[in-house]
C-alpha cells in the first residue's frame, strides 16, 4: 500500500466529509424547493472521486457523469458557486442555466457533468487526443457508472481510445444499479474490468470503498497508462446509499441490502482506521465537521443572494 502522511489523510478524510454534507444539504434544499431538477446523490461513493482526483495533476482533465457533485467537490471546485448553480442563480458556474448535471469548471480540469449516460467517454476520448497530440504531459480521467459500461459510447470509446493509445483512465464507478435495474441484471460478469481485454487493455476491479486502496490503484494504473502509451479501465465497486435521483422509493431492493452495505460506508471506514491509529481524535473531527457547515452555509447564502439570471440570458451563449 502507499504510503500516505497524516496531514494528507485528515485533508482525505475532509473531502469526503465535505462531499457528504453538501449532498445532505442540497437535499434539504429541494425539499424547501430552493434546488430544483433531479438531483443525484453521490452519497456512499465519496472515497472514489477523492481517492482519485488525490492522485491527479492540477493540470490534468476529468470528464464528470449526471452524478457529478462529488467528482466536482474532490477537484477543488468553489462550492458557492456549485450552489448557485443548482439554485439556478446567476452567479452559478453556468450563470444557472445548467444545473446539477451540467456543473463544470475548465479551470480546475473539470470539462462538464452529463445527462446523457455514457456521454462522457466520448468526450474523454477527444481529451485523450489532444492530450497525446499536443499537451503531452497531461492525462484523462472519465468518470461514469455500471449502466453506462453497456452503452455503445463506451465501446466505441475504450476501442478507439485503444487503438489511437491515448493516456485516458476510464473509471466505471460500480454502485451496483442503474436507476432500478441491478447490475447483477444487466450484465453477465462478476468483474466487470474483464470487459477490458477485448480492447487489449489492462482492466483491474477493486473496493471503491476503501480510499486508500483507491489512492493505491490509481497510482499503479497512472503509471501504467503513461508507461504503456494505454488506457486502462478501473472499476470501482460502491453502493449509493440514496435512491437513483430525488423521487426514487426503492423498491426495487431491501433494507437489509443497504443495510448491509452501509456497514462498509467509506467515510465511517476511514474515519475508524484513522481514529484507531491515533492519526485523528473525536475533538478534531468534531472541528472539522464545523468547519465544513460553516462553508456550506456560506454557500447557501451566497446562492440565496444571487439573482435569478433574467429572461435575456436565455439568448446568451447560444452558438449557432
Ligand atoms: C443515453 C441515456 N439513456 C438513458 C438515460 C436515463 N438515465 C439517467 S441515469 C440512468 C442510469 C445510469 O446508471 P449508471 O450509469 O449506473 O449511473 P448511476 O446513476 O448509477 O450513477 C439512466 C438510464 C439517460 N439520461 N441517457
Ligand atoms: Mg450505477
Amino acid at each position: 500500500m502507499v504510503n500516505i502522511g497524516k496531514k494528507e489523510k485528515i485533508k482525505l478524510l475532509k473531502t469526503m466529509k465535505k462531499i457528504r454534507s453538501f449532498e445532505e444539504a442540497v437535499f434539504k434544499l429541494t425539499s424547501q424547493s430552493l434546488v430544483q431538477g433531479s438531483v443525484h446523490f453521490y452519497i456512499g461513493q465519496e472515497a472514489i472521486a477523492t481517492g482519485i482526483c488525490h492522485c491527479i495533476d492540477k493540470k490534468d482533465y476529468v470528464m464528470s457523469n449526471h452524478r457529478g457533485h462529488g467528482h466536482m467537490i474532490a477537484r477543488g471546485a468553489r462550492l458557492e458557486k456549485m450552489m448557485a448553480e443548482l439554485m439556478g442563480r446567476k452567479d452559478g458556474y453556468c450563470k444557472g442555466k445548467g444545473g446539477t448535471m451540467h456543473l463544470l469548471d475548465p479551470s480546475i480540469g473539470m470539462m462538464g457533468a452529463n445527462g446523457i449516460v455514457g456521454g462522457g467517454n466520448p468526450i474523454a476520448v477527444g481529451l485523450g487526443y489532444a492530450c497525446k497530440n499536443f499537451e503531452k504531459e497531461r492525462i484523462v480521467v472519465s468518470f461514469f457508472g455500471d449502466g453506462a459500461l453497456n452503452t455503445g459510447a463506451f465501446h466505441e470509446s475504450l476501442n478507439l481510445a485503444s487503438v489511437w493509445e491515448l493516456p485516458i483512465l476510464f473509471v466505471c464507478e460500480n454502485n451496483q444499479y442503474a436507476i432500478s435495474t441491478s447490475v447483477d441484471y444487466s450484465t453477465p460478469l462478476a468483474d466487470l474490468s474483464k470487459r477490458a481485454a477485448s480492447y487489449g487493455i489492462v482492466g483491474t476491479n477493486i473496493d471503491g470503498n476503501n480510499i486508500l486502496k483507491v489512492i493505491d490503484e490509481t497510482k499503479n494504473c497512472i503509471k501504467a497508462i503513461k508507461k504503456d502509451k494505454r488506457p486502462v479501465l478501473l472499476v470501482c465497486n460502491t453502493y449509493r446509499h440514496m435512491g437513483h435521483s430525488i423521487h426514487d422509493p426503492r423498491t426495487y431492493r431491501t433494507k437489509e441490502e443497504e443495510k448491509n452495505w452501509k456497514k462498509k460506508d467509506p467515510i465511517l471506514l476511514f474515519e475508524s482506521k484513522l481514529l484507531k491509529e491515533k492519526t485523528i481524535d473525536q475533538a478534531a473531527i468534531k472541528d472539522m465537521q464545523k468547519d465544513i457547515d460553516r462553508d456550506i452555509e456560506k454557500a447557501i447564502g451566497f446562492g440565496k443572494k444571487s439573482p435569478k439570471p433574467g429572461k435575456q440570458e436565455l439568448f446568451n451563449d447560444i452558438y449557432a
